[in-house]
């Protein structure tokens, strides 16, 4: 091997915060900014690099923040722009970077552009969106009954794009008489890339926040801002939703983010994680890879999908260990000699992931720890959702009352009209798949409110608090928050955790995931072999012949462990095992 090709970024251990439920300062019920800055030290002790902060701008909150009304202003539930700028100092003296959330493929109807765009169909900022005319219903096969549109408007939208939200992706606006495009919710209009003075101001918006000191950006729903020429119909059956075919990777989706790279990010040494709903290694290649876009690392979905039918996201299906495995491990591969991975299992989108892939029933904290070391010793950079360091938890919802995600009630009701959904299973695939899972509030303590509030919290709080909480987990050497820390700290030490190349043994296993991570440089070989059994089972481990007997101990490992080599074994329900090979 060669130089390592280093970068803070393949470094770091990023922790996401999710602002509106990490720590609410005011009694209001929401977190807020300051409220994070009570807890830097936490993050601190933790011994992560970086902060991926979720949405603060303004907004009226249709969308928990990602309807951005204004791109330079603070929403004022969260706080002020100075104690924005207390956070990230406090952030940066404690050595810890910060990135924001870049969500420029929609802004909120309120967003001034908007809000003019719509007035007239000759204002300056009409082309910073999508406008269309409506289709004759007889031209097309929808249905004008699908369409909420005035009496005596008897049309059908331009095309039959659908939201990821459901419904469809097009909202007649009688002002003009015109349809407009949003692959969200209604109250968040697509933005326009052909537009140059649209694209050139969304630029300017980003030197601003990095001159404001952020180390990058994580980019929403990057690869949708290319939209094609004449905005066709989609064709493919299967997409995840209907003219998806069209619009993901659009035709000039690499032209606009080497253009935002070379006019924005070139020369600064920040961060850009981009989210990518559909992606091939192939496609991943164009963004990420040697002669790509320049963006550092994208989060993909495949593995995210595993447990859901061709329905797509509101349906349910049993996945198998093994699937995850050859899922991640194909993205491992695919991206071992260009790109970079992210490396997660849950967010703010997604259930918590000891509900979903661990035994939350008989294994939390095994099966916690079991993830923690997957997602630490891939190779990529790894991210921590709040509270996952604590193994929280799915929250038991009862009805659909007491759901606040748009993304959840939409779908359910659009899967119930077209009855797909009986009322019989509904509330089961809401409890598993619902966002809101992610959503409630981080559990400090076993106080009432779990700490997060002197008032009432915008959502439930998780009643396992009294077992689940932060302080808790630090008083207890033997948690889950501790071995994150050693994790974080494994990583820091050791280049070939952060660099080393991935090697899948036991390739067909159902329940070991095994590999090696080996790095080689010119005057070292260091090499770790990782054993995790992803079973709430016994499962018996015969090393592969090459490794057997080979000298090594165990670095970390969620049972007490000691061995001097690699030998056949008998590994315990979600036993990990990081060895050090000598
Ligand atoms: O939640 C989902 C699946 O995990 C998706 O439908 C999700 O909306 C999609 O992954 C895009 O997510 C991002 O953009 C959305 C926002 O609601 C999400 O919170 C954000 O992460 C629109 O800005």
């Amino acid at each position: 091997m060669t130089d390592i090709d280093r970068a803070w970024w393949k470094e770091a251990v990023v922790y996401q915060i999710y602002p509106r439920s990490f720590k609410d300062s005011d009694g209001d019920g929401m977190g807020d900014i300051p409220g994070i800055i009570e807890k830097v030290d936490y993050l601190a002790d933790l011994g992560v690099d970086c902060v991926w902060l979720n949405p603060v701008y303004e907004s009226p909150g249709v969308d928990n923040g990602y309807d951005i009304s204004d791109y330079r202003a603070i929403m004022h539930e969260f706080g002020t722009m100075a104690d924005w700028e207390a956070l990230r100092d406090a952030l940066h003296e404690r050595g810890i970077r910060l990135i924001m959330d870049l969500v420029v493929n929609h802004t909120s109807d309120e967003h001034a552009w908007f809000v003019d765009a719509r007035s007239a169909t000759d204002s300056e900022h009409r082309d910073y969106y999508w406008w269309r005319e409506g289709r004759d219903p007889e031209q097309t096969t929808l249905d004008p009954d699908d369409y909420d549109t005035p009496i005596g408007v008897d049309e059908v939208p331009p095309n039959d794009w659908e939201s990821f939200f459901g419904g469809p992706a097009w909202t007649y606006d009688d002002r003009t008489g015109e349809w407009y495009l949003h692959l969200f919710d209604e109250r968040m209009p697509d933005l326009n890339w052909e537009t140059p003075s649209l694209r050139e101001d969304l630029f300017e918006m980003m030197e601003w926040w990095l001159d404001h000191g952020i180390d990058g950006f994580r980019m929403d729903v990057i690869n949708l801002i290319s939209k094609p020429e004449g905005l066709p119909d989609g064709e493919d059956p299967t997409a995840i939703v209907n003219g998806s075919d069209k619009f993901v990777n659009g035709p000039r989706v690499h032209e606009y983010l080497s253009e935002l790279h070379d006019r924005v990010l070139a020369g600064t040494d920040s961060m850009t994680v981009g989210e990518m709903a559909e992606l091939s290694i192939d496609e991943a290649k164009r963004y990420v890879g040697d002669d790509g876009d320049g963006m550092s690392m994208v989060f993909t979905f495949d593995h995210m999908r595993l447990d859901m039918t061709d329905a797509g996201r509101w349906s349910h299906r049993e996945s198998s260990p093994r699937e995850l495995k050859e899922t991640m491990t194909h993205w491992q591969e695919g991206l071992a000699d260009e790109g970079w991975n992210s490396l997660f299992l849950n967010n703010h989108d997604e259930p918590r992931q000891v509900s979903r892939f661990g035994d939350v029933e008989q294994y939390r904290r095994e099966s916690a720890k079991l993830l923690a070391t997957l997602l630490h010793t891939l190779r990529g950079t790894p991210y921590i959702y709040q509270g996952e360091e604590l193994g929280m938890t799915n929250y038991p919802f009862e009805s659909l009352d007491e759901i606040r995600d748009v993304d959840t009630i939409k779908n359910v009701r659009a899967a119930q009209e077209s009855g797909r959904l009986d009322e019989s299973d509904v509330m089961d695939l809401v409890r598993y798949r619902t966002r809101d899972n992610a959503r409630t509030p981080m559990q400090w303590n076993d106080a009432e409110h779990a700490g997060f509030t002197d008032g009432n919290p915008w959502m439930p709080v998780n009643p396992n608090k009294e077992n689940i909480n932060a302080e808790d987990a630090r008083d207890d050497p033997n948690s889950i928050w501790h071995y994150y820390r050693e994790l974080i700290d494994l990583r820091s030490e050791r280049d070939v955790v952060v660099y080393g190349d991935y090697d899948l043994r036991l390739r067909d296993h159902e329940s070991l995931w095994v590999y090696t991570r080996t790095l080689e440089t010119d005057d070292e070989r260091d090499s770790l072999l990782v054993v995790l059994n992803f079973a709430s089972d016994e499962t018996a481990f015969d090393p592969p012949a090459d490794l057997a007997g080979r000298d090594a101990d165990v670095l970390v490992s969620n049972y007490d462990t000691a061995v001097d080599a690699v030998e056949a074994d008998t590994l315990r329900p979600w036993e990990a095992r990081v060895y050090d090979l000598h």
